[in-house]
């Protein structure tokens, strides 16, 4: 259906697409261009779709485990083979590379499988107890899940939550980002093509102060799940204190990595350059504060300017080495900060700019010279925009890098064993890497040590978070 010229993508609730109460409009922010409307559910939407989970929920729990699996397996293989369709969609509402939404569709898919296989591996434990008794434990599922997924990488930083949801039992209702609701529809659909049951994934776009909160604060769900501002996560985490239901917050960082005098730089200046450039540094964990030992801090600099130099930037359809960032006012934003940290004294040793012409480009930048008490050091920029500080010693390296509110993710860069083990103990970060700046697979746990956040998702346990424990203890005498 098209609507003034443009795609028009329902609510996806109970199976099917809907119209809603209104529609919003949805940007290429590559162009400035808008491609699509899309329905907003509204209130009466987000009521349809918790009946509609509900209702599927207590069918999906009675289905034997094993199936379940299967069906997530089959819901993989669907995604699987619309890895190119959702990674262009992707792209065109949110301005990654297209190399790079091929490559996250490909690592939700992975998500997919993993969980898919865990589905009849959810078990308790029996506990030895005294007396004649038999105590036990099981693990069942909470009921609703809703899912509130920010635009920086939707299809991601969704099935992280959906896929352990659904295998431990549980139903779903997301909420995309108003920014980049247009591949997670797709997938809706996809998904229940693939044979997930009606009403077990509904996405209910539309704003947050009105869709996102009538979903947060209904007394119908179970636990949330959110990834995005900390401002937003507070308010999230207070009405999942009301509800008394579980909550994981994934609230961002300000991720410091630490090069040492022995370190690869080759290998540390590719993490910098990655970070800044993947998403255009809109990424949650994104390496935004560079620490280097004094005696290769010129070196470090040189060639990282120099990489940062031969970045290629452009409309994310071409597949550049970085796109635009996510909106006009994210662009204002990180404009501010740049502007505000050269007033301040520092300097912009590349880029420091936004580029004229269509779309929402910001130079890729490297900031020398700020305190470490600008607004540039501590607050989230969300954007191509990396810090590089000089340190003397150890102690002094890590004081630094743990001096900020945030604890999601840090880096280090030495070839020295011990050092790599001590650094990683001390810093205050709920992942460390080691000589790598990505490391993000199925797997490992992943959440945030101080304001970043609540809760671990990924990995085996946060079947725990999806479920609640039960204990049976029988009188056998
Ligand atoms: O975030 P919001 P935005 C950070 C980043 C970015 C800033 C703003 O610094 O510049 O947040 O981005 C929904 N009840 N991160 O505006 O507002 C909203 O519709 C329920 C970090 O996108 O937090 C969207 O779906 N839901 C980050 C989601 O919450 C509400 C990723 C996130 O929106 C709501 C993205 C409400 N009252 C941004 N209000 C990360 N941690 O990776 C909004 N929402």
């Amino acid at each position: 259906m098209t609507r003034e010229g443009l795609e028009f993508r329902g609510a996806f609730i109970d199976g099917e697409y809907r119209d809603g109460i209104d529609t919003f409009t949805v940007e290429n922010p590559s162009t400035g261009e808008s491609i699509a409307e899309v329905a907003d559910a509204g209130a009466q939407g987000v009521k349809d779709a918790l009946d509609a989970a509900i209702h599927a929920q207590e069918e999906w729990m009675a289905i034997d485990p094993s199936e379940r699996g299967k069906i997530l397996r089959q819901v993989a293989r669907a995604v699987e083979s619309h890895v190119d369709t959702l990674a262009e969609i992707s792209t065109r509402e949110m301005g990654r590379p297209l190399g790079l939404s091929e490559a996250l569709v490909s690592s939700t898919v992975g998500y997919l499988d993993y969980y898919a296989g865990m589905t009849d591996k959810i078990q308790g434990e029996t506990i030895p107890i005294p007396g004649d008794s038999h105590a036990y434990t099981k693990k069942e599922p909470l009921g609703v899940s809703a899912q509130i997924i920010p635009w920086n990488a939707p299809l991601l930083l969704c099935f992280r939550g959906v896929a352990p949801a659904l295998a431990a039992g549980n139903a779903v209702v997301a909420k995309p980002s108003s920014e980049a609701p247009l591949a997670l529809l797709e997938i809706a659909e996809i998904a229940t093509e693939a044979g997930l049951p009606d009403g077990l994934f509904n996405m209910v776009p539309g704003s947050g102060s009105t869709v996102g909160a009538a979903l947060t604060d209904a007394d119908r769900i179970d636990e949330v799940t959110f990834t995005g501002s900390s401002g937003t996560g507070k308010m999230v985490g207070k009405a999942a204190v009301e509800n008394v239901i579980p909550m994981a917050l994934e609230l961002g960082g300000k991720s410091p990595a630490v090069v040492f005098d022995d370190a690869d730089l080759e290998d540390a200046v590719d993490g910098a350059y990655q970070a800044m450039t993947a998403t255009s540094g809109q990424v949650c964990f994104a390496t935004t504060r560079v620490f280097v030992h004094e005696d290769v801090y010129d070196e470090f600099k040189e060639r990282f300017v120099e990489r940062v130099g031969a970045v290629s930037m452009g409309p994310a359809i071409e597949d550049p080495d970085m796109g635009p960032v996510i909106s006009a006012d994210a662009l204002e934003t990180i404009e501010e900060y740049v502007d505000e940290a050269i007033e301040n004294g520092a300097t912009a040793l590349t880029g420091g700019r936004s580029r004229d012409g269509p779309g929402h480009f910001y130079e890729p930048t490297i900031i020398e010279g700020a305190a470490d008490d600008d607004r540039i050091s501590c607050e989230e920029v969300f954007g191509p925009v990396i810090n590089l500080y000089e340190f003397a010693d150890e102690k002094e390296a890590v004081r630094r890098a743990n001096d900020t509110e945030f604890g999601l993710y840090a880096t280090v860069w030495t070839n020295t064993l011990d050092r790599a083990h001590r650094v990683a103990n001390d810093i205050e970060s709920g992942s460390v890497m080691i000589n790598r700046y990505l490391g993000s697979v199925p797997q490992t746990p992943f959440g945030g040590y101080k304001k970043s956040g609540l809760g671990r998702e990924k990995g085996m346990q946060v079947i725990d978070h999806y479920t609640q424990l039960k204990t049976v203890n029988a009188d056998l005498s």
